[in-house]
């Protein structure tokens, strides 16, 4: 039986890769936060009672800017694979939090890749690096392929550049299986909330039952190569499957703008929206409420613009070139755009169906946070 240790197993793609890996017979590993609230929530269904026989699935209390932390469980689990998803991954909160997001994103990958030299694990364990398409950055090529230059525009994406390099460097300085996938955006309704793609989902289902009167965003020019991260943490297995290790680009090929996907979530609950003005004074307004569940008046304002949400560098165009890992790990993308938003549409309407029937019957629910 195969051995892998997740980082950032309670995070969207380690809850997906950990159901992936459990589902091929893996033993599986995770490294957990301490939280003052419980943040298993994604992974609680994978739960195994301890005190049985043949658990298969673990977790251990960790960070990865702690590393003796990181080489004693390393040393406990001995594992064969090693997925590194742990990371402060916002990448607007990474400007607000540059150093921590050096350390753990950064130098938490370092920690990690010594902790296996150190334990004299460089010929067992083999290592993903989740690495991102924010390296890209600045546009120097479209699309965008494992040998496009890179130039990073966040905190997040230097940090990111950092652990793609030492990655690489302890590849070929002691033979390690050391893989970077260089994963452009992907999005499930398990997508952390303050995300855009999951903001717009859950605002949209949130509009159309009337708990909610408006969504702000900030730049809706930008443009995404959006995938479904169920997709993506097949891909992530697959790298670590090869005979040689080598670095993947994991994308859709296909790319749209955030005004775009806004109007997509929007049509999948029978709203349609129409944009109009320019820059900050831009609104998306209603033109017409085709689904009779809903009450959503014909010109209402529904999605407006907030500058605070703006970044102080961005990244305006992002599309991936996939063919590497098309052709070496026979890896393709089973949902396109409309699917991925239709999953996330239905599961956040679903979701907040139940805060509807609560309001219904005199009970107040919980208001979010600004996102
Ligand atoms: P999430 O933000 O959903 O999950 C991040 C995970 O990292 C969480 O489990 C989080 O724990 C954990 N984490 C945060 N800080 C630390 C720390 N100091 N020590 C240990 N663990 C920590 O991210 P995704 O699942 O979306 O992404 C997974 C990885 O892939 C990240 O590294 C991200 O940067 C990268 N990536 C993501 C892409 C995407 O589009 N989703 C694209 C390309 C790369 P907690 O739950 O306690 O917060
Ligand atoms: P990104 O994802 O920065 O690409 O990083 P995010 O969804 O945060 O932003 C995508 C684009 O949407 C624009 N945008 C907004 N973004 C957020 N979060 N909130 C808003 O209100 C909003 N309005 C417009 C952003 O400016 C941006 O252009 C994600 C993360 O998962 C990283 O960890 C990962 O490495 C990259 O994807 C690939």
């Amino acid at each position: 039986m195969k051995r892998a240790l997740i980082t950032g197993i309670t995070g969207q793609d380690g809850a997906y890769l950990a159901e992936l890996l459990l589902s091929k017979g893996y033993e599986v590993h995770g490294i957990k936060r301490r939280s003052s609230l419980f943040n298993t929530d994604r992974i609680d269904h994978l739960y195994q009672d301890l005190h049985e026989q043949h658990v298969r699935f673990r977790l251990h209390y960790g960070d990865l800017s702690d590393a003796t932390n990181l080489i004693r469980i390393v040393q406990e689990v001995q594992p064969d694979e090693i997925y590194n998803l742990g990371a402060m991954s916002h990448v607007k909160v990474s400007f607000d939090m540059p150093e921590y997001t050096a350390d753990v994103d950064g130098v938490g990958t370092l920690r990690l890749l010594e902790a296996i030299r150190i334990l004299g694990l460089s010929a067992k364990t083999r290592i993903y690096q989740a690495s991102t398409s924010e390296l890209y950055g600045l546009v120097q090529e479209v699309p965008q392929r494992e040998t496009t230059p890179f130039y990073p525009r966040s905190p997040y994406a230097v940090a990111k550049l950092y652990a793609y390099w030492i990655t690489v460097n302890y590849r070929e300085a002691y033979g390690l299986y050391a893989c970077n996938g260089i994963l452009f955006n992907h999005e499930s309704p398990r997508r952390g909330e303050t995300f855009v793609t999951r903001k717009i989902t859950r605002a949209a289902a949130r509009i159309a039952l009337g708990l909610q009167a408006k969504l702000y965003l900030g730049n809706l020019d930008s443009k995404r190569d959006w995938g479904h991260a169920k997709d993506y943490v097949e891909a992530m297995w697959r790298m670590l499957q090869q005979d040689q290790p080598r670095d993947y680009v994991i994308a859709t090929g296909v790319t749209t703008q955030v005004r775009e996907f806004v109007r997509l979530a929007f049509a999948e609950l029978g709203i349609e929206l129409n944009f109009s003005g320019e820059g900050v004074a831009e609104v998306g307004h209603v033109v017409a409420c085709h689904n009779p569940d809903f009450q959503v008046a014909t010109g209402k304002i529904v999605v407006a613009v907030d500058p605070a949400y703006f970044r102080p560098t961005e990244v305006e165009l992002l599309i991936g070139d996939p063919t590497r890992a098309q052709t070496e790990l026979d890896w393709h993308p089973t949902y396109d755009l409309p699917a991925l938003v239709s999953d996330m549409v239905q599961s956040d309407l679903r979701l907040f169906q139940r805060d509807a029937v609560l309001v219904e019957a005199g009970h107040s629910v919980l208001n979010y946070h600004d996102e």
